[in-house]
C-alpha cells in the first residue's frame, strides 16, 4: 500500500503566503500542512509519493530525509487528475490519494478496508464544493460540481482509496474548461463501474484554501497540544494554559503567555511581552517589550521588537516591524472582514488582521486595517495607514 499526496497546485487564493512557498509548506501549529498529513499516513503505507511542481524545492528540501517519501514532478497539464496520473508507473496496485492542503482529525485505517473509497464531510455550504450523494449502504451514486441546488450536504473531502484502474479512467477524461484534468471526472466514471464507499469523516476537517482557513486550522490543532516547556523562562513570567516552549527559546522576565501557544526554538519573547491564545511564534522570531500577539502565526526570523499589536494575522518570514506597528482585526459594525481573493471581494470572518508575505519592513507607527494583504519584499514607511492591499516589491510612503 502506498500514498500519493497532491502538492503541485499554485495556491493562488493564499497569496501572498504562497509567493515563496507552495501551499502545503505553510506552517500551521508549528509545522507545514504537509507534515501533518504525512504523520497521518506514514505508519499505514510503504511509500509516500509527493506530487510536486510549484516551488518544489521547498518541499524537497524539507522532506528529503524522510525514509518513505519520494518526489514526482507533475508535467505541463494542470489539475488534480493529472497530479494523480503522475504516479502511474511508480505506485503500488492499491493506494491512498490525499490533497496536500487539508487538515483533518480522522485516522485513515478505514479506507484500507475498501478497494474504492472517498472521504465525505458534512458541511453547511455544500454548494461551494463537490457534492456527493450516497445510497443506503453509503456507496457513492452521484457527484455534483458546485451545484446551485445540492442534493446532499456531504462533500468530497479530498481523501481517496483507489487501485490502478483510476489511471485508465483519468487518461480517458477530457481537459476541462479551466484547462485542467480533474480527478472528479474520472470518479464520475468510476462510480458507474464500481462500488465506491463514501466514508464519513466525523472529526475536524478543513480544506485550507483561504488565509482565514489557515488561522482556523491553527486554532484547532493548538487546541490539542499538551504543555511541554523546555526553553529558558526568566523570573516573573506567567504561563497559563497549554504551552509548548521549545529548547533554545527564551521567555524574558515579566512576560505573560496564555496558551494554547507554541514558541519554537530560537524565539525570544519579552521582557514584558504578552502572547495570547492560538499564537505560534516560529523559529528565531522576536516579540519584544510591550508587544502583544494574539491568535496569529509569526513565521521564522520575524521581529516585532517594541510596542506593537498583532491580532488574528499571518506574518511571513524575515519581516521587521517598526516601533508601534499595529494591526486592526475587527470592524466597528462587527460584520465579517472583507478580503480580496483572486480579484473578488470576499467575506471572511469577524476577526481578521493582516496577511503578510516575507521580507516586509514597516517603519514606526504603521497601521493595517482588517483583512489587508501585503505582498513580499515591501517597505511600509513611517506613519502609513494601510487600508488596501499592497503588491509585492512596493515601497509605500507618505
Ligand atoms: P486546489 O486547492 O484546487 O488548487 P490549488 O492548490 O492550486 O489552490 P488555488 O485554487 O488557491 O490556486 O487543489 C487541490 C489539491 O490538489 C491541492 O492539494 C493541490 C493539488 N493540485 C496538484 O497537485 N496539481 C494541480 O495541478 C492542481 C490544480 C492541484
Amino acid at each position: 500500500m502506498d500514498a500519493i499526496i497532491l502538492c503541485a497546485g499554485k495556491g493562488e487564493r493564499l497569496k501572498p503566503l504562497t509567493e515563496n512557498r507552495p501551499k502545503p509548506m505553510i506552517p500551521i501549529a508549528g509545522k507545514p500542512i504537509l507534515q501533518h498529513i504525512i504523520e497521518k499516513v506514514e505508519d499505514l503505507v510503504d511509500n509516500i509519493y509527493l506530487i510536486v511542481k510549484y516551488k518544489k524545492e521547498k518541499i524537497v528540501d524539507y522532506f528529503k530525509n524522510h525514509p518513505k517519501v519520494k518526489f514526482l514532478e507533475q508535467g505541463e497539464i494542470d489539475g488534480t487528475g493529472q497530479a494523480v496520473l503522475t504516479a502511474k508507473d511508480y505506485v503500488d496496485d492499491e493506494f491512498l490519494v490525499i490533497n496536500g492542503d487539508i487538515i483533518f482529525e480522522n485516522s485513515l485505517d478505514e479506507f484500507l478496508k475498501y478497494k474504492y473509497a472517498i472521504a465525505v464531510k458534512e458541511v453547511k455550504n455544500p454548494e461551494n464544493f463537490g457534492v456527493v450523494v450516497l445510497d443506503d449502504e453509503n456507496n457513492i451514486i452521484e457527484i455534483q460540481e458546485k451545484p446551485k441546488n445540492p442534493k446532499s450536504n456531504l462533500i468530497n473531502a479530498g481523501i481517496y482509496k483507489f487501485d490502478k484502474k483510476i489511471f485508465k479512467l483519468i487518461e480517458k477524461t477530457e481537459i476541462s474548461e479551466r484547462e485542467e484534468r480533474e480527478i472528479t471526472d474520472a470518479i464520475k466514471q468510476l462510480i458507474k463501474e464500481e462500488k465506491v464507499k463514501g466514508i464519513k469523516l466525523n472529526g475536524y476537517w478543513n480544506d485550507v484554501g483561504r488565509p482565514w482557513d489557515v488561522l482556523e486550522a491553527n486554532k484547532y490543532l493548538l487546541s490539542k497540544i499538551n504543555t511541554d516547556i523546555k526553553g529558558k523562562i526568566e523570573e516573573n513570567v506567567v504561563i497559563k494554559g497549554n504551552v509548548i516552549i521549545e529548547e533554545g527559546a527564551i521567555i524574558k522576565s515579566n512576560s505573560v503567555i496564555e496558551g494554547p501557544a507554541i514558541i519554537k526554538k530560537g524565539a525570544i519573547v519579552g521582557p514584558l511581552a504578552y502572547i495570547r491564545p492560538y499564537t505560534v511564534l516560529m523559529e528565531n522570531t522576536f516579540v519584544g517589550n510591550s508587544s502583544e500577539v494574539k491568535a496569529s502565526i509569526i513565521m521564522k526570523n520575524t521581529k516585532i521588537p517594541h510596542l506593537s499589536y498583532v491580532g488574528d494575522s499571518i506574518i511571513g518570514e524575515n519581516c521587521n516591524f517598526g516601533c508601534n506597528t499595529i494591526t486592526a482585526n475587527l470592524r466597528f459594525d462587527d460584520k465579517p472582514v472583507k478580503v480580496n481573493i483572486k480579484g473578488k471581494r470576499v467575506e471572511s470572518v469577524r476577526k481578521l488582521g493582516v496577511i503578510m508575505g516575507d521580507n516586509v519592513k514597516t517603519g514606526i507607527q504603521v497601521s493595517f486595517m482588517p483583512g489587508v494583504k501585503v505582498g513580499s519584499n515591501c517597505w511600509i514607511g513611517a506613519s502609513c495607514l494601510i487600508d488596501r492591499d499592497v503588491d509585492s516589491n512596493t515601497f509605500v510612503y507618505k
